[in-house]
């Protein structure tokens, strides 16, 4: 469509769940009040202008066919997608009594389970009515470890809050390591911050069980086996001491236990060992070690794959040790980077309101949603289910169980989406919701240090719902308090960006003001330039230091130093099991995709081709599959039709298939969740999405 001459630019904001948190400019033509053109904010210094292959043409998403534009009541059978369009007044009086039938009845308000995640980041569509609201209602409370848990407990323990660095100061790296993290993908404005450090002598390597595409690009790829990283963390670290590549005085000064670290490794983690234990040449780890020992800066991106595996917080524990060992904490661009979410002081406890959570009320783990369905948790059943800003029918681990538990017919399910996702498809009341176009958002990022805020460029999509007015409509008909709801979404968003403050960065947003954000878009944190969190210690641990030895973790009766844990399903410690299902399968996102979101999307769906399976050409042979075949790929939990891609893309013992398609456009009306299980992480409950052992043969 041709850009009309003057059309007015909205400033806003990418709200996906992507640690990029691009700035973005929406071209709105006046006489339409349409969205004509969208590109990247040039006055946004980290996102640089540009977006990323999926959001590059994202008016194909807010304006798509299928965009939901009014409540719908279901007319078929669970699953099978047949609605009726109903009004909002009847959809919420609907909603709000069987919320308060369940609330009075004999298991009370926390038969209710609200289940929401990242569909968008925005700190008020993401948490805050939402919660106000089953907080008031006394709902089953949600944990939300589907993502990020295992590994912020890991640095917690490590370094007492999440490894962060300045990300524009890792250009002056020299040594980069993605580490579980397909950044060329997952955050490519990071990428691109590595490929200019790599032009000025940096070396990219990359540590990752798939020859992914930032696999594929790095200087050397490293394929350790699946789940056995914290082997190869404690395989580098032996090494460090063992040839004096440590800096000592960084350990004396600002470590805890830094000779019992020493001892653990030298006695238990020879390369000898962890070679066995993580498939690599003991060539290749003491490569590494030394390289890493030797080349400053060295910097490590870590990030979301090697978490999703039974020793997934430990893993994290293990690699933050290293750039305290090696004293990379010093240097600007040295040290390590999961995530910097946690440097934005907004006031979650105003937004969120957990005073009102009544006292005693169950949790429920997002990552066990088969077992909360079926009756398996402690506390009362599930009656209700309210899903927003989620698809769980897509992305929760076991999706059998998953579906049948969304088939009950006493389950009272509403789905709040822009799409008729396969959850909605199993809702009682679909809700239609807003995109980011059409509504306000204040934003923090978790892969930079800019704080934005997000103007609506154009008006609601037919009858569309921000996630904040449906709660305020909501609360009013189950008639709680108007004052918890009453404000407006600038005003929720004024107030929580100018709150007291008390974290580990406690003062970042001094010196900026929200009309700065209104007028000038995005305003820097208030750190200092090529800033080094810890290069004089002051890790905000219990003890200041970097504790290589926990007395936390000592107190609470665990083993106290880093160690390897391996994954649930390892051919290594449960031969029975491999025995049966001898490939570890690991099932990162398809790159087209962003979890779920973007499937419905016709020109990202084409591009994403259909749902592979890579295998390693000794795996395929003795099971007659060639470059091509139709295969099944089957555990015990369920079973995937996929294309195989036999090459050297994976080692021998290795599979690797790509999520989240929508059910939907699946053959079999499954994806790769139907073989994750719902086991959980050693710590932080977090999801183990790629640890699961499974075999392969040819479809007939
Ligand atoms: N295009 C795109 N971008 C995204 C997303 C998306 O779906 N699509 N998702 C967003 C979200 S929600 C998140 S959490 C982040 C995730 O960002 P990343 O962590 O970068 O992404 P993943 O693909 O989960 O995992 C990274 C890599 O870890 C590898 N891996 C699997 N098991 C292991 C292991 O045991 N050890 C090691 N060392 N590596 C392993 C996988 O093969 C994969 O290439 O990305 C965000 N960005
Ligand atoms: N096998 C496998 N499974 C995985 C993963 C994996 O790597 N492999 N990754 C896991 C990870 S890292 C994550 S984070 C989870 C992601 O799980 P989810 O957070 O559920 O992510 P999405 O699939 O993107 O679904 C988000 C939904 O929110 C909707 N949405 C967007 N904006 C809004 C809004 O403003 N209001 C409302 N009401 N809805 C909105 C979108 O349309 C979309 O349907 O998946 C996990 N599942
Ligand atoms: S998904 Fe990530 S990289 Fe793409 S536009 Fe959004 S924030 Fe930027
Ligand atoms: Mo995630």
């Amino acid at each position: 469509m041709p850009v009309p001459l003057a059309t007015i630019d909205v400033r806003g904001v990418c709200p996906h769940d992507c640690p990029d948190t691009c700035g973005w400019v929406v071209s709105v033509d006046p006489a339409t009040g349409r969205a004509v053109r969208m590109r990247g904010d040039r006055a946004h210094p980290f996102t640089d202008g540009f977006l990323c292959q999926k959001v590059a043409n994202y008016l194909e998403r807010v304006y798509h066919p299928g965009r939901l534009l009014t409540p719908l009541r279901r007319v078929g059978r669970k699953g099978e997608g047949k609605f009726e369009p109903i009004g909002w007044g009847e959809a919420v009086r609907v909603i709000a009594d069987r919320f308060q039938q369940i609330s009075m009845g004999s298991h009370g308000p926390q038969a209710i389970l609200p289940y929401s995640y990242a569909g968008t980041m925005g700190k008020l569509q993401y948490a805050s009515l939402d919660r106000r609201f089953f907080h008031r209602l006394g709902a089953s409370l949600l944990d939300r470890t589907i993502c990020a848990t295992a590994g912020g407990v890991g640095c917690d323990i490590t370094l007492g809050t999440r490894a962060v660095v300045d990300p524009a100061a890792v250009e002056q790296s020299r040594y980069i390591v993605n580490w579980g993290s397909n950044t060329k993908v997952t955050n490519v404005h990071l990428w691109a911050v590595m490929l200019r450090a790599q032009k000025a002598g940096a070396k990219i390597v990359t540590i990752d069980p798939h020859r992914s595409r930032t696999a594929a690009s790095s200087d050397w790829w490293i394929p350790v086996r699946p789940g056995t990283d914290a082997a190869l963390a404690l395989g580098i670290l032996h090494v460090l001491f063992r040839d004096g590549l440590q800096d000592q005085d960084f350990i004396d000064r600002f470590c805890l236990g830094g000779e019992e670290l020493r001892s653990r490794v030298m006695n238990k983690y020879p390369p000898d060992v962890v070679a066995s234990i993580t498939g690599l040449p003991v060539d290749t780890i003491e490569r590494l070690a030394h390289e890493l020992g030797t080349t400053k800066p060295a910097f490590i991106r870590l990030n979301y794959g090697l978490q999703r595996h039974g020793g997934g917080a430990m893993a994290v524990r293990t690699v933050c040790c290293i750039p305290a060992v090696t004293g990379d904490w010093r240097h600007p661009g040295g040290g390590a980077m999961l995530s910097t979410s946690k440097l934005y002081p907004f006031d979650d406890a105003f937004l969120t309101r957990p005073d009102l959570i009544p006292p005693g009320t169950r949790t429920i783990n997002m990552t066990q949603l088969a077992e909360a369905l079926h009756g398996e948790l402690p506390g009362p059943p599930v009656q209700a289910f309210y899903v927003y800003n989620s698809n769980p029918a897509a992305v929760c681990p076991d999706q059998s169980r998953v579906l049948k538990g969304l088939m009950r017919d006493d389950l009272f399910t509403v789905v709040h989406d822009q799409f008729q996702t396969d959850t909605a498809d199993y809702a009682d009341i679909v809700l239609p919701a807003t995109t980011q176009l059409e509504h306000f958002d204040i934003h923090n990022s978790y892969g930079h240090l800019y704080v934005q805020v997000n103007r609506p460029a154009i008006a609601p999509l037919g009858e569309a719902k921000p996630n904040t007015e449906v709660f305020r409509l909501l609360a009013k008909a189950m008639g709680f308090e108007d004052e918890l709801f009453a404000m407006t979404d600038e005003e929720l968003a004024r107030r929580a960006f100018s709150a007291p403050k008390g974290n580990f960065a406690a003062n970042t947003f001094s010196g900026i003001t929200f009309e700065h954000l209104l007028t000038n878009g995005p305003a820097r944190l208030n750190l200092p330039e090529n800033w080094t969190p810890f290069a004089e210690g002051q890790f905000p641990t219990p003890s200041g230091k970097c504790e290589f030895f926990s007395p936390h973790e000592q107190a609470a009766g665990r083993d106290p130093l880093p160690h390897y844990i391996p994954p649930h399903e390892d051919p290594q410690t449960k031969p029975e099991l491999a025995a049966k299902y001898p490939l570890q399968l690991i099932t990162p996102p398809t790159p087209s995709f962003l979890n779920s979101t973007f499937v419905n999307v016709d020109t990202l769906r084409a591009r994403a081709g259909e749902p592979v399976v890579e295998i390693h050409p000794t795996d395929a042979a003795p099971r007659g599959i060639a470059n091509g075949d139709r295969v099944q790929v089957r555990n015990d939990r369920g079973r995937l039709l996929a294309k195989a891609v036999v090459g050297e893309t994976v080692q021998p013992g290795v599979v690797v298939s790509f999520g989240i398609w929508w059910n939907k456009y699946t053959e079999q009306g499954v994806n790769v969740n139907t073989m994750t299980s719902t086991k959980l992480t050693d710590q932080g409950g977090g999801a183990t999405f790629y640890d699961n052992l499974v075999e392969v043969e040819k479809a007939l």
